[in-house]
This record gives structure tokens, C-alpha cells and sequence, in this order.
């Protein structure tokens, strides 16, 4: 049944009355609005001294009337007319103002973030009849997110809306259509939050930027937020969130990556406000491991990880998990369907670990041998795009993935290596490390890591020409230091001496003395290294005597 909505305490029973005929008034649907409902519009207010408001749909109809106060007017439950991501919604936003005032900042967010048709403030003469109208719509480029037109006298307001809006849809569609088929990438927007220095915030945006490339997703915003505390539902201020949304809409971006760790309730939150998917650094990691997994130890660590990380956060996930659950298996007596889930995801891991266990006991079988050779063992560790599969590829003419992307390597690989001196050594590459590992992946790929301790050598590998290297070596040292790996012995590796300035390789030169500086790409300049290899490998043997 039609209503009056908002503000409506204090009317008489006539003015009701009066507000309620706009249900059965129409415009045409060329028209914004015609000069007759503009002119019931402005005359009920007057009578009132409140601002009304009216939802049209696009066929004319008055939808929904809604009654403020003198400066102001909201809007509420509109979701019955929400609609897909590609469309305006349908529905055009008009209301009075008692004064001649230009639209207001929330009337614009409201066009944006609730994606209307057009949204127009009419000015109320003091005689009661409109006078200037503001009108305004979204725009598809980058600029501004709507466009607003100048103020014109309502009688003189001509504008053919509905060729307007069907324009102003296709173009939107086609924008969002060139994203959602085929080949074209995910657009995100990245959003960091910080209660401490944004120098810091900014240096992991950075590695946040990276690794969204190497998930194959497009960056088309990178927006940082300091506050004294982390909101607690949404991280961000809800201004801030404001601003994300309407980025999201212009630049067409469907997927929001958080910086930090989400819980499952601040994703669902900031998911159900933005009607965008939200994610977290964590679960892109996640993400890019899952792509890269190739071997079977691979595919069921990244599995492991997943699950584990998905675990804590199935809580809140109602129409998710009922479509899960609907129909399939028995149910325990008593027993809700989130139990009924988290009991599955719970099997799930412990056969994924049963798996992975048998696998590393095959592996340990397979490592005992090649000890028993005699062979010392160098493995290659380092942070994650520090070049370590290229120096193996270069060294030992290997087949291996090298790219210039985070995580090319997942499955470890190795290769026997002669040294200078004649002596034969295995030279293993695996995963890199990054700095805030996520610990479900740590503990997924334990059995991976696991291997590292039968090296008998480390090269640790670090990219010299990239600025956060200093950092990267401690975060590299650390995770060292937790598998309980730093009492190996290490060779420091500054690799891509070629594209690393002079004075720069100079003061980490004087440094790093034990260090040796290489470029992976020229064969000659890795002579050096293995000569340092040789050295330490003949140090084992005597430790072994
Ligand atoms: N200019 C230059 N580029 C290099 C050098 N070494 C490696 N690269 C490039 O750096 C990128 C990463 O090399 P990878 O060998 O894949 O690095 P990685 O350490 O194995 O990386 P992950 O497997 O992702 O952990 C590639 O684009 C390489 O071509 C070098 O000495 N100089
Ligand atoms: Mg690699």
C-alpha cells in the first residue's frame, strides 16, 4: 500500500491526503520532471515547511514518497530496487528545497553510491511555485563521477531524459562488459589503514601493488587511511568508505583488497555496504599461490592453507553456507548448518594432512639418499622475486619458470652443480619468502620449508636494486630464524648488481664484506660465488672429519 515515509509526524490529515495523490501523478517519460508535478511538489512544501521527496521509475510512475524536514530529506529502504552492477537503477531522485539552494554533497553521494538515474533539487518560490531546478547525473569517465548541470528556471528546463539515460547506460555497460568477458583484468582498488607511520602503510601498499599484478589484477586506485584506531566494523572511516565506493563505480573496480588481515565480519560488513567482493593481502597470497600450484605437494599445501584460513571466517557466511549444505549429507541431530560446515572443512584438513604427511615421508626417504651420497646440498632461499630461480637457470641451464612477477616458484626444484674446484653438489630453488608471512601459509607449506634443513648451505639471495632490500633481508633472516634455519651456513648473494647504482652497490659493499655481488643474467659474474661455494662446501668436509 502507498505510504508517506520519513518525517511525517505533525501533518494534518488533508496535507497526508494531498501527499499521498502524487502516487497517481505520471511524467512522461522524455521529461526529468514535468512543470505540473514540480508545481504540486513546491506548493506541499510550502504548506508544510518541509522538503518532499519523490522516486520515479522510468516509466513515469511516483514509486515512493518521502517527507524531511526544512534542510534536509533522506531516503530509506531502498533495497527492493537495487539491480545489476552494469545499470543505473532505474529510478530518479527529485526533491524540494525550501530555498534556492544548489544540490548538496549527500545528494551526490546518494546519486553515486545508490547509482540513480538522475537525482534534481527544486527551488520552492515563495509563492509556492518552483522556481530554479538543479539537476544531476553519473558520468561514465574518469573525471568526476556526475555531472551537474547548470541551474535553470524549472519552465525553462528542457532536457531529453530518456535518450539521456539509455545513452548514458550503454556507455556504462560497455565499460563494465570489457571487464567481466574474457581476457580483461580484475580492476581493484587497494585500501591501507594505519595507526602509525603512513611512510610504513606506504611501503607495503607498494608490495600490496606488486602482488596484485602477479594475481593478474589491475590497480586502478591505492588509497591509505591514519587513524587513531581501526574502525571496528568497516577498518576505515565511513568517509573514507564513501570515497571507495565512488571510485569503485567510476573506474569500475569490483574487487576491494584490504592491506592488513580482515575478520569474517569486517569483510561481510564492507561487502554488504560496497555490493563489491572484498578481500585481504592474506587471501591474495592465497589467491596467487593457488594459480601457481602445479605438483601434487603443491596443490594440497595451497588447499591446506585455504582451508585453514577459511575456517574461522565460514561464521557469518548464512546464504553461502546454505548453499552448501542444502540437501547434501546427514545431519547430526541438533547439529546448525554452520556445525554441519565447519565439521566438513575440519575433515577436509585432516585429510589433506594425512596426505601431505605421506607425501613427506617419501620425500624424507627420497632426501635420506641423497645425503647418504655424500652430496653437500645448497639450497636458495631469499625474499620472493630476488632472482633465485634465474640464478639456478643460469647456472645449470634449467628449464625453470623466471619472471618478473612474486611467486613465480612454488614446487622446489634441483639440479646438480659442479663447482669450479670439480666437486658435485645439489643446488636446490623454492618458494620465496615475504614479510608478514601469512601463518596459514607458513604452517601449509611446513613440509616444503621442512626441506630447507638438510641444506648444507644457504644462499640467500637478495635483490639489490630494489629499495626495500635492508628490509627484505631481516624479513628473510626471521622466517630463517622461526624454522630454525639460521645456524646453517649462509652465503649473502646481492643480486642484480646490473641494474643497482654504483654508490648505492659501494656502501653495501663496505658493509657486507663476506657478501659477493652478482648479476644473474651474466654467467661470469657468478664465478665469484661458486668460488665462495667451493670455499665453504671444503669447510664442511673438514667439519665433517
Ligand atoms: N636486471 C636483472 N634482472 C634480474 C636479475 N636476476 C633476475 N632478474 C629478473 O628478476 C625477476 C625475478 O627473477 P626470478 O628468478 O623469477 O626470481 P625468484 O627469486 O625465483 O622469484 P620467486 O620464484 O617469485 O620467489 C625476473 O624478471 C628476472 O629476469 C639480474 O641479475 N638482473
Ligand atoms: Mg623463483
Amino acid at each position: 500500500m502507498a505510504e508517506i515515509k520519513g518525517n511525517v509526524v505533525g501533518l494534518k490529515p488533508n496535507q497526508k491526503k494531498t501527499l499521498l495523490r502524487l502516487f497517481q501523478k505520471r511524467v512522461d517519460r522524455e521529461s526529468l520532471i514535468s512543470w505540473e508535478l514540480g508545481r504540486y511538489l513546491t506548493e506541499i512544501s510550502l504548506e508544510i515547511g518541509r522538503q518532499v521527496g519523490i522516486l520515479i521509475d522510468r516509466k513515469g510512475n511516483v514509486l515512493q514518497v518521502f517527507v524531511g524536514d526544512a534542510k534536509s530529506i533522506m531516503i530509506s529502504e531502498l533495497g527492493r530496487f537495487r539491480v545489476g552492477k552494469s545499470r543505473f537503477r532505474g529510478v530518479r531522485w527529485i526533491h524540494t528545497h525550501l530555498s534556492n539552494e544548489p544540490l548538496s554533497q549527500d545528494d551526490l553521494t546518494d546519486l553515486a553510491l545508490l547509482r540513480f538515474d538522475a537525482v534534481a533539487a527544486l527551488e520552492t518560490l515563495p509563492n509556492g511555485l518552483p522556481g530554479n531546478i538543479y539537476a544531476a547525473w553519473l558520468q561514465p569517465n574518469d573525471k568526476e563521477p556526475w555531472h551537474v548541470e547548470e541551474p535553470v528556471p524549472l519552465d525553462l528546463f528542457k532536457l531529453d531524459f530518456y535518450g539521456l539515460i539509455n545513452a548514458l547506460e550503454q556507455e556504462y555497460a560497455r565499460k563494465i562488459d570489457s571487464r567481466s568477458t574474457g581476457q580483461a583484468m580484475r580492476k581493484a582498488i587497494l585500501v591501507g589503514v594505519t595507526t602509525n607511520k603512513l611512510d610504513d602503510l606506504q611501503r607495503s601498499m607498494t608490495e600490496l601493488t606488486e602482488l596484485a599484478a602477479s594475481a593478474d589484477i589491475e590497480v586502478v586506485d591505492v588509497v591509505t587511511q591514519k587513524r587513531p584506531r581501526l574502525d571496528a566494523k568497516f577498518v576505515v572511516g565511513s568517509g573514507k568508505l564513501t570515497d571507495i565506493m565512488i571510485t569503485a563505480m567510476q573506474k569500475g573496480a569490483d574487487l576491494i583488497v584490504f592491506e592488513g588481515e580482515l575478520s569474517g565480519s569486517q569483510m561481510r560488513a564492507i561487502s554488504e555496504l560496497c555490493e563489491l567482493e572484498v578481500i585481504d593481502r592474506t587471501q591474495l597470497i592465497l589467491d596467487i599461490f593457488a594459480r601457481r600450484a602445479s605438483s601434487k605437494d603443491g596443490k594440497l599445501q595451497v588447499e591446506l592453507a585455504q582451508m585453514k584460513y577459511s575456517l574461522p571466517r565460514l561464521v557469518l557466511k548464512d546464504d553461502f553456507m546454505s548453499r552448501i549444505t542444502g540437501g547434501i549429507g546427514a545431519k547430526g541431530p541438533g547439529e546448525t548448518k554452520i556445525e554441519v560446515l565447519r565439521r566438513r572443512v575440519k575433515d577436509r584438513i585432516a585429510k589433506l594432512e594425512r596426505d601431505l604427511d605421506q607425501l613427506s615421508c617419501q620425500r624424507r626417504r627420497r632426501r635420506t639418499n641423497r645425503q647418504q651420497s655424500g652430496t653437500p646440498i645448497i639450497n636458495l632461499v631469499g625474499y620472493t622475486n630476488a632472482g633465485k630461480s634465474t640464478i639456478l637457470r643460469t647456472l645449470t641451464g634449467a628449464k625453470i619458470l623466471v619472471e618478473n612477477r612474486l611467486f613465480a616458484t612454488l614446487d622446489p626444484t634441483s639440479r646438480k652443480l659442479r663447482l669450479p674446484s670439480g666437486r658435485k653438489t645439489v643446488l636446490i630453488d623454492t618458494v620465496g619468502f615475504i614479510q608478514d608471512l601469512p601463518e596459514d601459509l607458513a604452517k601449509a607449506f611446513r613440509a616444503t620449508l621442512e626441506e630447507l634443513s638438510d641444506a648444507d648451505i644457504l644462499l640467500h639471495v637478495v635483490d639489490i636494486s630494489n629499495p626495500e632490500f635492508a628490509n627484505q633481508i631481516m624479513a628473510v633472516q626471521q622466517i630463517l630464524e622461526e624454522l630454525a634455519l639460521d645456524d646453517i651456513p649462509q652465503l649473502v648473494v646481492f643480486n642484480k648488481i646490473d641494474k643497482t647504482a654504483p654508490e648505492i652497490l659501494d656502501s653495501v659493499r663496505q658493509v657486507w664484506t663476506d657478501a659477493v655481488f652478482v648479476s644473474a643474467l651474466q654467467a661470469d659474474s657468478l664465478k665469484i660465488m661458486l668460488e665462495r661455494l667451493d670455499e665453504m662446501v671444503a669447510s664442511l668436509d673438514k667439519q665433517g672429519d
